[in-house]
């Protein structure tokens, strides 16, 4: 984990409604408060709107598109993780994480360890 910024309360206040259902690797200090009001941590449905894993060295699919409300799951695998370019979301290596986005934006995120990109468009 990352020292906390100046902004680590703030960011704290906010998180707490992130705390219930499975956890994506907890809040970044660096991320914007509008990002955590638009993707919201929830517990992985039967059904996600769009899966977002691994193969080879690529996101699979590479690129989503859903809609405002919907849940995407994140299921990197072994080995990979999921960083939002804006720190809107982060699922840790290996993990497995749901997140309901609330805004029609573009999530570009990537793997840290081999940076490979994924694009979410959510409308
Ligand atoms: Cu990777």
């Amino acid at each position: 984990m990352r020292k906390l910024g100046p902004h680590s309360v703030l960011v704290s206040l906010l998180a707490i409604p992130l705390a219930f259902g499975c956890s994506g690797g907890g809040d970044d200090s660096s991320a914007a408060p509008d990002a955590n009001q638009d993707v919201v941590s929830v517990t992985c449905p039967g059904a996600p709107a769009a899966t977002f894993v691994t193969s080879g060295f690529a996101y699979s699919p590479t690129t989503a598109t859903v809609s405002v409300g919907d849940i995407v799951e994140f299921h990197p695998g072994t080995g990979h993780d999921v960083n939002d370019a804006n720190n809107a979301f982060h699922v840790g290596l290996g993990g497995d994480a749901c997140f309901q986005f609330m805004a029609a934006d573009s999530y570009t995120f990537h793997c840290s360890i081999h940076n490979f990109e994924g694009t979410l468009n959510v409308q």
